[in-house]
């Protein structure tokens, strides 16, 4: 008979170890990914190179990246499924990336969104990797030759940056990449800021109201929730100038898989507080277990390390694969 059984495809993202995870990486991409493991062969990495393009503290950061690799076990995603590792384990990003540099263009890179974002934000300290680090990015996905990379709504444009360097690439040396595609989910693709609601929740933002971090409290939680900037209306439904409740309607939405109109209809009749109060507790609740989770491998370091070695190993392996590759190409001598 015939073996009708397709392979699976690949599947590949990474995280930034710049602060605790927000609702936005989890609704956004985090929660994806974990659905995302029986369909797909999964690569998940923590980007922890990217961080220090931002000054950093160095004790402060080890705890970080400890916390992020804890919180991706927490969220489910299964070493025994899928790779879990950190992209400084893996010394051939950084190598791919200084040669994917070179068939990068300044001009590509000055008019990355994220880049003006930070540079603005972090005046003091616009330094070279900040510029150069989408490139890096194209290293950690061209590198491991995925089909489809997850991501929020704002990676967008690192994805194009990254499929544009593997078509030039390509063009020149033949066939060496694969051309990734983004896989970015309307629900929940870009959650904002509860009090800039024109601004996406960021974990790097400094106004801890702005933010619903997966380690808050329910207290924490529900009084984010209630302080969250809305409009003078009353009436629950999505709207042109209502940033603050499309926001709200959107969280609720991905938790719940209510569509908008459901959700309209649900709260027909009652104010923004009854509203506010309903999309805290359902992010209590989805919150609950991935938290008692944390609290369990943030205070087992062994198993943790136990566990990202393990990933490193086999993502050391394939990247190891792809750079000579393009070594070769290159007309470097092996
Ligand atoms: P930083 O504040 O340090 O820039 P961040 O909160 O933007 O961090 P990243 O580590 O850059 O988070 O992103 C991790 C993943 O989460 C990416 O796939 C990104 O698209 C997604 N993501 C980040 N913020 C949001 C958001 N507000 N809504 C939806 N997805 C998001
Ligand atoms: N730039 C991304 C993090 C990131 C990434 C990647 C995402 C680094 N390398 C590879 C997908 C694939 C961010 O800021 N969220």
């Amino acid at each position: 008979m015939e073996n009708n059984v397709q392979p699976k495809k690949r599947a590949l993202s990474f995280i930034q170890s710049s602060g605790a995870f927000t609702l936005g990486n989890y609704l956004g991409a985090v929660k994806n990914w974990n659905e995302m493991q029986d369909e797909c062969e999964c690569i998940f990495g923590i980007a922890d190179l990217h961080s220090i393009t931002v000054r950093q503290e160095p004790a402060e950061l080890r705890k970080q990246i400890y916390s992020a690799a804890a919180m991706l076990l927490s969220v489910g995603l299964d070493p025994e499924k899928s790779i879990i590792f950190m992209q400084s384990h893996v010394a051939a990003h950084s190598q791919l990336a200084w040669i994917l540099d070179c068939y990068t263009q300044f001009g590509e890179l000055s008019r990355m969104t994220q880049f003006k974002d930070k540079s603005q934000k972090h005046a003091d300290n616009v330094n070279a990797g900040l510029f150069t680090y989408p490139v890096l990015m194209a290293a950690d996905i061209l590198i491991y030759k995925p089909d489809v990379v997850p991501v929020g709504a704002d990676q967008k444009q690192h994805l194009e940056l990254a499929r544009d360097v593997a078509n030039r690439f390509n063009g020149i040396y033949g066939d060496v990449f694969t051309i990734p595609e983004p896989y970015i989910k309307n629900v929940g693709a870009k959650i904002m800021s509860l009090q800039d609601p024109e601004k996406k929740m960021s974990k790097s933002d400094e106004n801890e109201n702005a933010k619903i971090l997966l380690t808050d409290t329910p207290d924490a939680i529900m009084r984010k929730f209630k302080r969250a900037v809305t409009d003078s209306e009353a009436r629950v439904c999505i709207g042109e100038n209502k940033p603050g409740i499309n926001n709200l309607i959107g969280i609720y939405s991905a938790i719940t898989k209510k569509t908008a109109d459901e959700i309209t209809a649900e709260f027909e009749g009652k104010g923004y507080g009854d509203f506010k109060t309903a999309v805290g507790e359902a992010v209590v609740e989805e919150l609950r277990p991935v938290q008692e989770k944390y609290n369990m491998y943030i205070s087992d370091k062994a198993q943790l390390e136990a566990i990202y070695k393990e990933g490193a190993m086999k993502a050391d392996h394939l990247a190891r694969r792809t750079l000579s590759k393009v070594m070769k190409k290159v007309g470097y001598v092996l």
